[in-house]
C-alpha cells in the first residue's frame, strides 16, 4: 500500500485543484464517486483500496476530505481553487479570530487587508496555537488578530467548515491588528 501522505497529496491536488489531471468529474459542491478515485490512484500506481482510502480520510490530520453519508462519494473539505460551492453554514464568528502568515506579507496585507488570494476564501483560526502552525508552513509565524465579531455586525458573512476553518471573502485592515 501507499503511504499516508502519498495518497493525501495526490487527493488534496485532484479535489481541490485539478480533477482533470485525474479524470475526474466533481458535482458542483465538489463531490465525486469514490470509485472514480480508487481507479485514478490505481492508474498512478498509487496502491489503496476502499479500506485504505476510508483510513486516509478519517486519520487526516486537517480532515481535509469528507465522504457521503453512504460512503460513495468523496470531495475536500476546503481549500479549493476550482469553482466549488460548499455549503458551509453560515456562523456568527466568535469576536476574536486569528490569521498566521509571515513578515513578508504584512506590506501589503497593511494596505489591503486579508485577501482569498489563489484560494476561495480567508482561512481563519480559532485559536494563536492553530494560526501559529499555519504562518509557520511560509517561515516565522506572525500572528494577526481579526475583529471578527465587529466585522460579522458590519454584514461580512462568515461559514465554518466540517473541520473548524473560519472563511470569510476579504478582512479589511480596519478589523486587523498585529500580534
Ligand atoms: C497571505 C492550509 C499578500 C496569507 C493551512 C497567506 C490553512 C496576503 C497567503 C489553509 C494577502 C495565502 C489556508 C494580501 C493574505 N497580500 N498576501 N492582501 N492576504 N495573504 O495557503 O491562510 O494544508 O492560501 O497570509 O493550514 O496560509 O491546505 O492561505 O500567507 O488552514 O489543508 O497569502 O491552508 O491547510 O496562503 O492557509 P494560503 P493560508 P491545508
Amino acid at each position: 500500500m501507499a503511504d499516508d501522505r502519498t495518497i493525501s497529496k495526490t487527493l488534496s491536488y485532484w479535489l481541490r485543484h485539478r480533477p482533470d489531471a485525474a479524470d475526474l468529474t466533481l458535482d458542483g459542491a465538489g463531490w465525486t464517486d469514490v470509485d472514480a478515485v480508487l481507479a485514478a490512484l490505481a492508474g498512478q500506481r498509487i496502491e489503496c483500496d476502499w479500506e485504505r482510502l476510508l483510513s486516509v480520510v478519517e486519520t487526516n490530520d486537517k480532515q481535509r476530505y469528507e465522504l457521503s453519508a453512504d460512503g460513495a462519494r468523496i470531495r475536500a473539505t476546503q481549500g479549493h481553487s476550482i469553482t466549488v460551492e460548499l455549503d458551509w453554514p453560515r456562523r456568527e464568528p466568535p469576536e476574536l479570530l486569528y490569521h498566521g502568515t509571515v513578515d513578508r506579507f504584512l506590506t501589503p496585507i497593511r494596505a489591503d487587508g486579508l485577501r482569498p488570494m489563489r484560494r476561495h476564501h480567508v482561512h481563519l483560526s480559532p485559536d494563536i496555537a492553530t494560526a501559529t502552525i499555519v504562518g509557520n508552513r511560509r517561515g516565522k509565524a506572525v500572528i494577526l488578530t481579526v475583529r471578527a465579531g465587529d466585522l460579522a455586525r458590519s454584514g461580512r458573512a462568515f461559514f465554518l467548515t466540517g473541520n473548524g476553518v473560519w472563511l470569510t471573502d476579504h478582512v479589511p485592515p480596519a478589523f486587523l491588528s498585529e500580534g
